[in-house]
């Protein structure tokens, strides 16, 4: 199993109005199919005013500037005629202040103004968020609302239990349009918020129980849907949600095989796997499955983080060969670069995708200027899929190697030997086993094989 994080927007345009949609999605199926890639996590595609689609108005309506549901489902159908499944990210922690639901709750309206969360004499109005100077609070009218990702997405309040109703009738309604299951935002954030004391509180335990709940709805409507959760948090509370999704982001692993790559230490990288992937070594047990990637949308592009594309090549080396199940953000394969201002600002990593080197023809999308990829700079798919050993070309292999050893997503993990260069990994299950060899060093290194032979690895 691998996915693609695709950003429909920036991918390809069917219509000829800059912006993505679903019959371009549809056009370019094979797109993926040639890649290799048998997975698609489609971004929020539900009606939204905003740019990301994080903010539904709508939870039972695509958004009209990507066609309509009829084209949803078609490019659903040709997509899985071959091969292909789909995962919806479905954002249920808050709304767009323009949702339907928001602005009956504004009018005092049953039952929708206590699925909201205001402010009274016991909140601390200037309260922040606690990883970054973000309020939590904003006004709207004579009024308060509780919003842990800003003024323009109100948090549901999930104490209501007829709110847990409307949402499982989402999920279903989404299963039943033909999706293969659900990428889940800001799964810790259901509860995040201690509305007896009035401040911002994580309530694990109560995240946990909901999501069981949905998993389990989720799973009785299609026993095959895929769950796949993101909480982005440290290993320690990564764990807490063990076992209740299928796949879980590994965070940590993203953020310290970066850093490991950086250093070119070999030590850090065997600490790093001991650290963010216990479960794969011989005496773990796998509880929910290690989602491995190296980027996200929310993130600094690979290229731009790593700014080698040597680098890039080893990191994704290591993600495609590791146990789990790897993940690529839509771009990184032709090396697109991108900075997002912040996390509240991320249309710097969301920038088209580049079909072609001069920057336009048939499906392009230019919904914004491209700050970072600019016409000619190497970064499309026209110049890429030429070069024998281009950032795409590499990638395509490995995905290729990685389709073809379906077994690696649930192998485990042994450390043979490391030096100053070179780590040398045994991945294996009972039947299979592959060698890996990473070179982290920016330099040309040689190992020598179990049967003699010198293996040459090309650093930098
Ligand atoms: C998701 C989406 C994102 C989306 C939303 C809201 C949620 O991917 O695109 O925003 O629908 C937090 C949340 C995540 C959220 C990101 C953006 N992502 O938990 O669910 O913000 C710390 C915090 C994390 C935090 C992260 C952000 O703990 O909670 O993520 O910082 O940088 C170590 C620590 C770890 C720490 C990291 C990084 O690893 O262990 O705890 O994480 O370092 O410092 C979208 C838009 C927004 C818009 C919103 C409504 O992008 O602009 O406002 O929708």
């Amino acid at each position: 199993m691998n996915f693609y994080e695709l950003y429909l927007r920036s991918f390809y345009d069917s219509n000829g109005d800059g912006l993505g949609d679903f019959q371009g999605l549809k056009k370019k199926i094979d797109y993926f199919c040639e890649l290799g890639i048998d997975h698609i996590w489609l971004l929020p595609i539900l009606k939204s005013p905003a740019f990301h689609g994080y903010t539904i108005s709508d939870f039972y309506n695509v958004n009209p500037v990507y066609g309509t549901l009829q084209d949803l489902q078609e490019a659903l159908n040709v997509g899985h005629k071959k091969g292909l499944k789909f995962i919806l990210d479905l954002p249920i922690n808050h709304v767009a202040v323009t949702s339907e639901w928001f602005q009956k709750a504004l009018k005092g309206e049953e039952p929708y103004k206590h699925w909201f969360i205001w402010a009274n004499e016991k909140a601390d109005l200037n309260e922040k968020r606690h990883w970054d100077e973000s309020k939590i609070w904003y006004r709207i009218g004579d009024k308060y609302f509780y919003g842990i990702f800003g003024p323009a997405s109100p948090d549901l309040n999930f104490e209501r239990k007829d709110l847990w109703k409307e949402i499982k009738k989402i999920f279903k309604y989404w299963l039943d349009i033909g999706f293969d299951g659900f990428r889940l935002d800001a799964a810790k954030h259901i509860f995040d918020f201690d509305t007896e004391n009035m401040r911002f509180k994580y309530q694990h335990e109560k995240n946990v129980q909901f999501w069981k709940e949905m998993v389990s709805h989720i799973k009785s409507i299609n026993r095959d849907a895929i769950v796949v959760s993101e909480v982005w948090d440290s290993p320690e509370i990564v764990r807490k949600y063990e076992g209740i999704f299928d796949i879980g982001f590994n965070f940590p692993l993203a953020e310290d095989i970066k850093m490991t790559l950086k250093s070119e230490s070999t030590k850090k990288f065997v600490e790093t796997l001991e650290k963010c992937m216990p479960e794969y070594f011989p005496d773990g047990v796998v509880q929910s499955v290690s989602g491995n990637f190296l980027t996200n949308h929310d993130m600094t592009r690979i290229i731009s983080d790593l700014k080698n594309e040597e680098k890039v090549k080893l990191g994704f080396s290591i993600i495609y060969t590791l146990p789990g199940v790897p993940f690529i953000y839509y771009g990184e394969e032709i090396g697109m670069k991108g900075i997002p201002i912040d996390v509240n600002f991320t249309e710097d990593s969301q920038e088209p995708f580049q079909w072609y080197e001069n920057g336009f023809g048939i499906g392009q999308t230019e919904w914004k200027g491209c700050k970072f990829n600019p016409p000619y700079s190497g970064t499309s798919v026209e110049e890429q899929i030429n070069q024998i050993d281009s950032i795409l070309n590499t990638i395509k292999t490995l995905i290729v190697f990685r389709k073809a050893n379906p077994w690696i997503d649930e192998a485990k993990i042994k450390i043979l030997n490391f030096d100053q260069n070179m780590v040398e990994l045994c991945v294996y299950n009972q039947i299979n086993e592959i060698r890996t060899y990473y070179n982290l060093k920016s330099s040309k290194s040689s190992v020598l094989l179990p049967n003699g032979e010198e293996l040459l690895s090309i650093g930098e």
